[in-house]
C-alpha cells in the first residue's frame, strides 16, 4: 500500500522569501509579507509551504551561507514574526517547511570562526581541514561555483574544503559532535512547531575517507566534484541516525535535496519503509538540456525533447513505484521558469503550454512542489546585459567561460544565461500591474520580469481560464481522487514511438486515468486506441476534438 503517509497525498509550495512579497518598503520580501499572502497559498490549495533560508547569513549565496543557525536573517525579520508566521500557517491548516543547509555553513558563523582558530581549537573538526600537498591544494577538485574547492587559510597553514563558494566551508559530518549539534538544532526548530525540513545537497554530506584527484576534461583546470562527493560510503547511516534523533521524535515531511542521486540511490534515501527521508529531489530530467559541452556545463540554450522527458520521467516513476517516494517538481530558485524552458513563453501559447506543464507533472505519483509564479505562468526574464544578474552562479560562470577561459564569446554566454540563470526563478512575485508588480514600493534587489503588467496575480484570480485556476483544479483533483496518489503508473504501450505526444495511464482497484500530452505547437492526429465510457476530469482546451490533438494539448480521461 503506497498512500499510507499524509504527505504522499499534500502539495507543496515554494516560496523564495527575499522575493516574494516586502512589507516594510526595502525592496527585499520578508516574513511580514509572507502572512499577508497566506490567504492567496491557502485558496490555491496548497497543503505545506517549503521557505528558502531565512536564517541569519552574509547573503554570499543568498541564504545558503548560514551565520547563525538558530536567528532569522534581520532583512526577513524576527524570531516573533515567524512564530507569528507559523501559528497563522497552522491556523489556516497549512504546515511549514524549513530549509535546513548544513552540508556547509557561512565561513561567519561562531563555529568557522573558532575552527579557523587553529589545529586544538574544539571546533577545529567541525569543518574539513587539510595539510597543503606539495605547496599546493590538497587535491585537484573544483567548486559548484567555479574555481578551486580548496582554499589556503594563512592563520593555520591549512586549506579547508568547500564545494560551494569560499565562504561556504564544508561541514564535517565525520565528526559526532558536529552531526549532534545539526540535530540539536533540527529539534530547536521542530519545538517550535517547525512541520518538515528541505534538506539542501544533504547526499554530499558523506566526504571520502581519502582526498584523491578527480577525473580533469581536456583543458580544464578542475575536476568535477559531484562524481567524488555524492552518495557518500556513510550517507545512509547519517540519515538513519538522523531519523534516530529527530524525525522518530517529531511528525516532520522531510524531501532531501540529492544531485547526482541515482534511483537505486533515491530507493534508499525515500524508502517507504521511512528509516531515512520521505522523498528527495532527482536531478535527471533537469539535466537533459545542456551538457552540449562537457566544459560548459548546463550552460547552453538546448531545448530539451519530449521523448527525453518522457523516458526519464517514466524510468523514475516506474522505478520507485511501491518502493519508494518521489517528489515531482519542474521549478525551484535555482532552474529556469520552466514554460519558458519546456514548454512556450510565447503570448500565444504561454497558458496552454503552463497548463500542459502542469497536467503531466501533477497526475504522476509523488508529492508535486509548486514554485512561487509557475501557478501564474511566470517566465524566464530574458535579461540581456550580465548587470541585471545578481547570482554568484551565474557571474562567476561568466568569468571563467567568457573573461578568463575565452572559450565562449559573451553574446553566446549571454544567450545561455538568459536561457538558465537561476536569477530567471528569483524575479519578484508578479502580483499586479502596480509600481514592481505590487512586490515593493522600492527598488526591488532584483529587477522585476518587463511583462508584469500583464502576468500577474491579479489578472489570473480575475480570468477563469488562468493557469492559477487550472493549477487549483491540478490540487483539488489530488486530494479528491485516490488514484492520483495511488495509482499504478504506466506508458500506454506503443508511445514510446511518438516524437510529441505523451500518453501514460493510472490504475488502481476502481479506476483508470488517460493522460493525454501534446508537447509540441503541432496539429496532430490521435493515433492511440481509447476505450469508450469515458469522461474528461480536466483539460487546457474547452472542447474535446477525439481524433486530433491541437498545440500543448493536455486532457485527463477517467474510466
Ligand atoms: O543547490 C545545489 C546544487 O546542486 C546547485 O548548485 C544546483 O544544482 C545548481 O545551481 C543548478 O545548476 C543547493 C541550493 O538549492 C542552491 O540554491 C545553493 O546555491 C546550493 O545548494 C549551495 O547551498
Ligand atoms: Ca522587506
Amino acid at each position: 500500500q503506497t498512500d499510507q503517509y499524509w504527505w504522499q497525498n499534500a502539495v507543496v509550495y515554494q516560496i523564495y522569501p527575499r522575493s516574494f512579497q516586502d512589507s516594510n518598503d526595502d525592496g527585499i520580501g520578508d516574513l511580514r509579507g509572507i502572512i499577508s499572502r497566506l490567504d492567496y497559498i491557502k485558496k490555491l490549495g496548497a497543503d505545506i509551504i517549503w521557505l528558502n533560508p531565512i536564517y541569519k547569513s552574509p547573503n554570499v549565496d543568498n541564504g545558503y551561507d548560514i551565520s547563525d543557525y538558530q536567528a532569522i536573517h534581520p532583512d526577513f525579520g524576527s524570531l516573533d514574526d515567524f512564530q507569528e508566521l507559523l501559528d497563522k500557517a497552522h491556523e489556516l491548516g497549512l504546515k511549514i517547511m524549513m530549509d535546513l543547509v548544513v552540508n556547509h555553513s557561512s565561513d561567519e558563523n561562531k563555529w568557522f570562526e573558532e575552527s579557523r582558530k587553529g589545529p586544538d581549537n574544539p571546533y577545529r573538526d567541525y569543518y574539513i581541514w587539510r595539510d597543503p600537498v606539495d605547496g599546493h591544494a590538497p587535491t585537484n577538485w573544483g567548486s559548484y561555483f567555479s574555481g578551486p574547492a580548496w582554499q589556503y587559510d594563512e592563520q593555520s597553514g591549512q586549506y579547508y574544503l568547500h564545494l560551494f563558494a569560499t565562504k561556504q566551508p564544508d561541514l564535517n559530518w565525520g565528526n559526532p559532535k558536529l552531526r549532534h549539534s545539526v540535530y540539536d538544532i533540527m529539534n530547536w526548530w521542530a519545538d517550535k512547531g517547525v512541520d518538515g525540513f528541505r534538506m539542501d545537497v544533504i547526499n554530499l554530506i558523506s566526504k571520502p575517507e581519502k582526498y584523491v584527484d578527480g577525473e580533469l576534461n581536456d583543458g580544464e583546470p578542475y575536476a568535477n566534484v559531484e562524481p567524488l562527493v555524492a552518495n557518500g560510503h556513510r550517507v545512509h547511516e547519517f540519515l538513519r541516525e538522523m531519523h534516530q534523533n529527530v524525525m522518530d521524535k517529531h511528525d516532520l515531511v522531510t524531501v532531501g535535496e540529492t544531485p547526482g542521486a541515482t534511483i537505486d540511490d533515491a530507493k534508499q534515501y525515500a524508502n517507504l519503509s521511512q528509516t531515512e527521508l520521505n522523498m528527495v529531489f532527482q536531478f535527471e530530467h533537469v539535466s537533459l538540456d545542456g551538457n552540449a559541452n562537457p566544459a560548459f556545463g548546463k550552460w547552453d540554450d538546448r531545448h530539451v525533447t519530449l521523448s527525453e522527458i518522457r523516458s526519464s520521467l517514466s524510468n523514475w516513476q516506474t522505478k520507485l513505484g511501491g518502493k519508494a517516494w518521489n517528489s515531482l517538481y519542474w521549478n525551484n530558485h535555482d532552474q529556469p521558469r520552466a514554460v519558458s524552458r519546456f514548454g512556450n513563453d510565447d503570448p500565444k501559447y504561454r497558458v496552454k503550454s503552463a497548463k500542459m506543464l502542469g497536467t503531466m507533472l501533477h497526475f504522476m505519483q509523488g508529492t508535486p512542489y509548486i514554485y512561487e509564479g509557475e501557478e501564474i505562468g511566470m517566465t524566464n526574464a530574458h535579461f540581456q546585459s550580465l548587470s541585471d544578474y545578481q547570482d554568484l552562479e551565474t557571474i562567476n560562470i561568466f568569468k571563467q567561460l567568457v573573461t578568463d577561459g575565452k572559450l565562449i564569446d559573451a553574446e553566446t554566454m549571454m544567450k545561455y544565461i538568459a536561457f538558465h540563470s537561476r536569477d530567471n526563478a528569483r524575479t519578484p512575485m508578479q502580483w499586479n500591474d502596480s509600481q514592481n508588480a505590487g512586490f515593493s514600493t522600492h527598488q526591488p534587489w532584483l529587477k522585476v520580469n518587463a511583462n508584469y503588467p500583464d502576468i500577474n496575480v491579479e489578472n489570473a484570480l480575475a480570468d477563469p481560464d488562468s493557469v492559477f485556476y487550472y493549477y487549483q483544479k491540478l490540487i483539488k483533483l489530488r486530494h479528491e481522487l485516490p488514484v492520483i496518489t495511488n495509482g499504478k503508473f504506466g506508458v500506454l504501450p506503443g508511445n514510446d514511438q511518438d516524437q510529441d505526444v505523451f500518453v501514460y495511464t493510472r490504475k488502481n482497484n476502481d479506476t483508470t486515468l488517460f493522460i493525454i500530452i501534446n508537447f509540441s505547437d503541432k496539429q496532430l492526429e490521435r493515433h492511440y486506441e481509447l476505450p469508450d465510457a469515458k469522461k474528461i476530469i480536466i483539460s487546457n482546451y474547452d472542447d474535446d476534438k477525439n481524433d486530433e490533438l491541437r498545440p500543448y494539448e493536455a486532457k485527463v480521461y477517467q474510466f
